[in-house]
């Protein structure tokens, strides 16, 4: 029952007599606060390579990297549009390099995941050791660790930026600096950590050299499809995700970064998997193949065919599932470390 209007009247009176003593009551807001499950502001969103390639590449004629620092197309979210952000989180970007180019040296707090998705022979530099990009590898820049990116390759590589931005954006920790040098001097081979650190064994004496990131800043392709091409054959297939690995700090056995934790799975031909939900939200880039990512809400739908180079979004705790007629390879990242150490975490599998 509502009150009557007297009492009303002396409760918005008492909210304007009280605001510009920056007072304000909690019973009005406490429902929003304190929501009986998650209500994000993030919706569902897909972006076909074949229309942001095209933005990308008029990008590579309009500015230089070098003018640019780094020419990236932001893939905003389009419940938060302005924010740089994905979802609430994280953010994203396709950032494009064309030969000859350079992004000048720098570092922040901010760590970085790139996941190459067109084009071979770019390369990144993080603290001295360069890594060459190929289609599918996922590259770290950890937090506060020079890095620079170049091309010798002939023609144009893109890749896929994610970044913990908004995060460190809600913490009032963001630091950042120019490097002296336009591309850092290289002081290790390249290869040198992964032999070190990837291999499943590891230097007998070593700190880690990122403090809680991964040793290990690129996690080739090609090893990973093996692994999911292997246990496509011979294990058995999860009904929701398919084949799906997580990629792991071999020091720690955890997430490889301290606020992304990183994935690839396969689904088979013929895959018709079940829901789930999750309050990660999750950003996903298509490697290869095809497939149908259908979306729910309350009473709201979304089904996107996905096709190679695609990109999309499922965010907290929308149900989702994934079909594959032809078999698609499927890479993904979200804030499960930051949820999983702050024991919020929390996943529905539907049957
Ligand atoms: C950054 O440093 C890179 O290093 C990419 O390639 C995207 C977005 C915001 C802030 C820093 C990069 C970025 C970024």
């Amino acid at each position: 029952m509502n009150a009557p209007d007297a009492t009303l009247h002396a409760r918005q009176q008492l909210y304007r007599d009280m605001d510009p003593h920056n007072l304000t009551p909690l019973w009005e807001v406490l429902h929003a606060l304190v929501p009986q499950r998650p209500a994000t502001p993030c919706v569902p969103a897909h972006w076909r390579y074949e229309q942001v390639r095209p933005f990308l590449m008029r990008a590579g004629q309009a500015i230089t990297a070098e003018e640019a620092v780094r020419r990236v197309l932001i893939l905003e979210n389009p419940g938060l549009r302005g924010q740089s952000a994905v979802t609430q989180s994280l953010y994203a970007g396709l950032q494009l390099i064309l030969p000859g180019e350079v992004a000048p040296a720098h570092r922040h707090t901010q760590s970085a995941l790139r996941f190459i998705v067109e084009g071979s022979g770019a390369y990144t530099s993080v603290d001295g050791e360069r890594t060459t990009m190929r289609p599918g590898d996922f590259i770290i820049t950890p937090s506060w660790t020079f890095h620079d990116h170049g091309s010798d390759a002939d023609g144009p590589v893109v890749w896929l930026d994610g970044l913990d931005i908004p995060m460190i954006r809600f913490f009032d920790a963001g630091f950042a600096e120019n490097g002296t040098a336009r591309s850092q001097e290289v002081t290790r081979a390249e290869g040198t950590s992964l032999a070190r650190f990837g291999h499943n064994m590891v230097p007998v004496r070593h700190e880690s050299p990122f403090g809680a990131t991964s040793p290990i800043f690129s996690y080739p392709y090609e090893r990973s499809l093996e692994a999911l091409h292997r246990l496509e054959r011979n294990a058995p297939i999860d009904p929701w995700d398919g084949v799906k690995l997580r990629y792991v700090n071999p020091l720690t056995g955890g997430y490889p970064m301290p606020t992304m934790a990183t994935f690839m799975q396969k689904l088979p031909a013929g895959f018709q998997g079940q829901g789930w939900r999750q309050t990660d939200g999750a950003v996903y880039s298509v490697v290869e193949g095809t497939g149908t990512v259908d979306i729910e809400w309350g009473d709201k739908r979304w089904s996107f065919e996905l096709a190679p180079r695609d990109h999309f979004v499922v965010p907290s705790w929308h149900t989702a599932r994934l079909r594959s007629r032809s078999g698609c390879v499927l890479f993904s990242y979200s804030d499960r470390p930051v949820q999983a150490a702050l024991s919020i975490h929390k996943e529905e599998r539907l049957s």
